[in-house]
């Protein structure tokens, strides 16, 4: 295979990433909000959600961030969401749904469409698959994947095992998203997880939420908070430091 004809810039150094903000592009974001992120210290942006990621609600979102201080990355989540622009293109597997179509053949099919057509300009060393463990029951995500979410801490560890040791997947994402998560699952997940980092996201509106998920997670996800008291980010950013 010849090289790409196109030079990306290196990917940013997302494993020293102790506090990301979650952006939903399907959600309206006004520029005090917008500032407050911008403000808060967060160590970068990634742009999700499990309904309404379109190409033009990406693309929109990306463009609003053109003046991010820190570095945008886009989980791609539908095959036309994935557009140039964003510095890392996270991609999401889910461990704990029962059909292996969240584990890989979502992503096989999408490449199916991609490889042929633009293969060559695809930026690999920009791609980071998230090994996800999603387990809120009420959460869009487990709507949609049928995630088992009533795994114990013993259960998590051993799909920590799996991802972080076995796979050697580089990140595990205990999600949680809309409410505030098992501690002891989360520490679990993080005694197993080998090499892999550990991302905790669900729930978090205060600092004292902060700090207890940082205590066992590498990196710490803050989603809704934005849109609803965006003048606290700074706060759970400040506790996860320490
Ligand atoms: C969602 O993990 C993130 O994917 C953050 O969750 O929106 O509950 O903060 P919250």
């Amino acid at each position: 295979m010849s090289a790409s004809p196109v030079t990306w810039p290196p990917a940013p150094d997302w494993r020293a990433w102790r506090h990301v903000t979650k952006l939903d592009p399907d959600r309206p974001l006004g520029r005090a909000a917008l500032d407050a992120v911008y403000r808060s210290g967060t160590d970068a942006i990634v742009l999700g959600g499990s309904a309404g990621m379109t190409q033009a609600a990406v693309l929109d979102m990306l463009a609003r961030l053109a003046d991010s201080p820190v570095p945008v990355a886009l989980e791609v989540s539908t095959l036309e969401s994935a557009v140039p622009g964003p510095a890392l293109f996270l991609i999401p597997l889910v461990l704990n749904a029962p059909d292996s179509r969240w584990l890989g053949g979502a992503q096989a099919d999408a490449l199916s469409h991609i490889l042929p057509v633009v293969g060559e300009y695809i930026p690999w060393d920009l791609l980071l698959p998230e090994a996800y463990l999603v387990l809120n029951p009420d959460c869009t995500a487990a709507r949609i994947t049928g995630a088992d979410t009533q795994i114990t801490p013993e259960g998590a560890a051993a799909w920590a095992a799996l991802a972080g040791r076995v796979l050697r997947l580089p990140l595990v994402y205990v999600e949680y998203s809309g409410t505030f998560g098992d501690m002891a699952l989360l520490q679990a997940v993080r005694e197993h997880a080998g090499p892999a980092r550990v991302v905790y996201g669900g729930g978090i509106r205060s600092a004292r939420e902060a700090e207890r998920a940082a205590r066992w997670a590498h990196t710490v996800v803050v989603g809704n908070l934005v849109y609803e008291d965006p003048h606290l980010l700074a706060e759970t950013v400040a506790a996860v430091r320490g």
